[in-house]
Order: C-alpha cells, then sequence, then structure tokens
C-alpha cells in the first residue's frame, strides 16, 4: 500500500520520473527503466478473460511519452488496449465509464505497458481528445494554427 501510495504521488509530481529517484538513472532490480505517465479516457472494452485482462481506452493525448526508441514523442489520442498490472481489477468498470489511470511503461520487461493503477473519473468530466501540438517537430517557422 506504501509503495503504491508513493508510486502514485511521484507520478503526479514528475510525469515519467522513473529514472529520477536518487537512483542517478540506474535499473534496481525492480527494473528502474520504468516511466509511469498519467492517462484518462473513456472505456470502450473490457477483456476480463485475457492474460492479463486488458482494458481498452480512447484515450487522451500522452505528453512526453517516450516509445521504444527512446525519443520523447509523445502519444496522440487514439483507442487501443492496456493489459492490468497484478493486483488491478476490472471490478464494476463498464462500457462508456470515464477514467484516470497510471500507465507503467518499460520497453525491456516480458509486459512493457501496464495500467498499475486504474480509478473512475467523476460522471461528466470532460476529456480532450486534442492531438498534441506539433511544436516539437523541427522549427520551420510555421506557427501553429490554434
Ligand atoms: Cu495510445
Amino acid at each position: 500500500m506504501t509503495g503504491r501510495a508513493a508510486i502514485m504521488v511521484c507520478t503526479l509530481l514528475v510525469l515519467g520520473c522513473g529514472a529520477d529517484d536518487g537512483t542517478d538513472g540506474r535499473s534496481s532490480a525492480t527494473g528502474g527503466d520504468s516511466r509511469m505517465y498519467v492517462v484518462r479516457g473513456v472505456v470502450t472494452r473490457l477483456e476480463p478473460k485475457t492474460s492479463p485482462p486488458q482494458v481498452w481506452l480512447r484515450h487522451e493525448a500522452i505528453p512526453g511519452f517516450v516509445g521504444p526508441d527512446g525519443r520523447e514523442s509523445g502519444m496522440d489520442p487514439m483507442e487501443m488496449p492496456f493489459p492490468l498490472a497484478p493486483g488491478v481489477e476490472i471490478g464494476s468498470l463498464a462500457r462508456g465509464d470515464e477514467v484516470q489511470a497510471v500507465l507503467e511503461i518499460d520497453w525491456r520487461a516480458d509486459l512493457p505497458a501496464k495500467l498499475t493503477r486504474l480509478e473512475t473519473l467523476p460522471p461528466g468530466t470532460e476529456l480532450n481528445f486534442d492531438p498534441l501540438p506539433e511544436e516539437k517537430l523541427e522549427p520551420s517557422g510555421e506557427p501553429p494554427d490554434n
């Protein structure tokens, strides 16, 4: 319980803080290369019988998301499956529920992406499915048009 709470706090303070917990970016036995992202979205599908169980989300953009190539490319909104970490349960979740999850990514793990926390948002929470701004591309002199 305490460990999970610490992870949550850490995640809220700094997205993707996994490598910055005093270990100087070096791996620890529990996978120091993992990164955490807070993801919000709408449940579109539940797969309780897969191993591990999966929740499909239409998720908001994930700024700062680091891909398998190590580049911080971000992730645009999309619908995709998220495997659940051990101990995280579908419970009474239903299609159409809005949720906030903590996504843990460790590209070197057998299961690179998993949700380590999953909770429903208050009904009526407004989600934003706008794509990420394109600012990260090479400067072309053209300002973003919104
Ligand atoms: Cu995605």
